[in-house]
């Protein structure tokens, strides 16, 4: 479909709703339009900025003892009114909630689950920064729903996933998603209010010399993620003979809407910060919707040691290290998880071999 002339109606449409289509999937379209709603809705109260009187906290904390600000509560409730009415979700799950959201009994209920972080990055709100929101959709499987969902039927791995995107409220508003046929973009084009296809099947470049992570918890992280980013921090001086640059704009949604448009590495890594917390990032709405969508568009998506979207989530707001981006970085990445683990990369993790050394030997191809 061509680029600046299709709508995200159209675009569904054509790709869920007709028989002939390999992935037409009844009622998905009519729940990434509610979706797409409330983006709209959300983007305009973010460009409201300070004067929408939505800035600073709301003095409360979620489920993960977060500092809730006033807007993640707000864009939680866009979320719930304009996708709980449509008779075509079985339950919802949240950042910002503790518990499976039941579809009130005024609302019938439908075959699908929706999982969504409705304000990611939200530190950024009251700098003027970059946030988004982010969403993943399965189908119910086996128990009936009629009567709502438990836990359980959430507690899938992200390769289940019928559709999953996010929302970048940038200079731009953009939704990129993907329901299974490759990672698409659509700009809003506020005047008329749609979506509009400007990125059709977005494709990842697999080298890059661009990565993303929180440098301050350097001392924090395992040695196979200290080995990687030395390396690049050692550029054209050291084994990778290329300079990189690193960014980190405290929030997933950019990282990964970067790394979409010209390649590159997002690691939050395990870190033994908080030695009981296996990553900062949540598996259910942020990780493997994200992981979707960069495997869709040809990237890799790994914790370190597996593949994200294989991980068989164990609680709704279990953690997971996410490394995701180029195919050959994130490959190298695993690669050097799988040497550290095996004992067979003593030659570049040991102390004699640290940044100021002249013996750094060439690293595997
Ligand atoms: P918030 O939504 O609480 O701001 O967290 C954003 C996020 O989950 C993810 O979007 C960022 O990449 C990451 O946290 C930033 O973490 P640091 O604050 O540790 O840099």
């Amino acid at each position: 479909m061509q680029d600046g002339r299709t709508t995200l109606s159209k675009f569904l449409i054509n790709t869920l709703d007709r028989k002939s289509s390999p992935i037409a999937a009844s009622g998905l379209s009519a729940l990434l339009i509610d979706v797409a709603a409330s983006i709209k809705t959300i983007s305009a109260a973010l460009t409201r900025g300070a004067l929408g009187g939505n800035y600073g906290s709301a003095e409360t904390v979620n489920t993960h003892g977060e500092e809730q600000k006033k807007l993640d509560i707000a864009t939680n409730d866009i979320f719930l009114q304009h996708c709980e009415w449509d008779g075509l979700l079985a339950g919802m799950v949240s950042e910002e909630m503790d518990e499976v959201y039941a579809i009130p009994d005024t609302w019938p209920r439908g075959e699908y689950l929706l999982a969504f972080d409705p304000l990611d990055g939200s530190s950024n709100i009251d700098i003027n920064g970059v946030v988004g929101s982010i969403f993943s959709v399965l189908r119910v499987t086996g128990e009936p729903h009629d009567a709502g969902v438990s836990d359980a039927a959430f507690l899938r791995p992200g390769h289940e996933q019928v559709a999953a995107g996010y929302a970048i409220y940038g200079p731009s508003t953009m939704l990129v998603l993907s329901v299974g046929n490759g990672t698409h973009g659509f700009t809003l084009e506020r005047d008329v209010g749609n979506f509009v296809l400007t990125h059709s099947d977005i494709r990842i470049p697999e080298d890059s010399c661009e990565f993303a992570i929180n440098a301050s918890n350097e001392r924090f992280w395992e040695p196979p993620v200290r080995r990687y980013v030395q390396e690049c921090k050692d550029g054209r001086s050291g084994c990778r003979t290329r300079d990189f640059n690193m960014r980190w704009i405290a929030s997933m949604v950019a990282e990964v809407h970067r790394i979409l448009m010209r390649g590159g590495v997002f690691m939050y890594p395990r870190d033994f910060k908080t030695p009981a917390m296996e990553g900062r990032l949540r598996l259910l709405y942020e990780a493997s919707p994200m992981s979707f969508l960069v495997e869709q568009a040809g990237g890799l998506a790994i914790t370190g040691r597996e593949r994200i979207l294989d991980v068989v989530p164990r609680a709704l707001h279990q953690r997971v290290p996410v490394i995701l981006g180029s195919k050959n970085e994130v490959a190298r990445i695993g690669r050097y998880h799988s040497e550290y683990d095996r004992g067979a990369d003593k030659p570049y993790t040991s102390p004699l071999f640290n940044e100021r050394s002249l013996f750094l030997p060439e690293a595997p191809a």
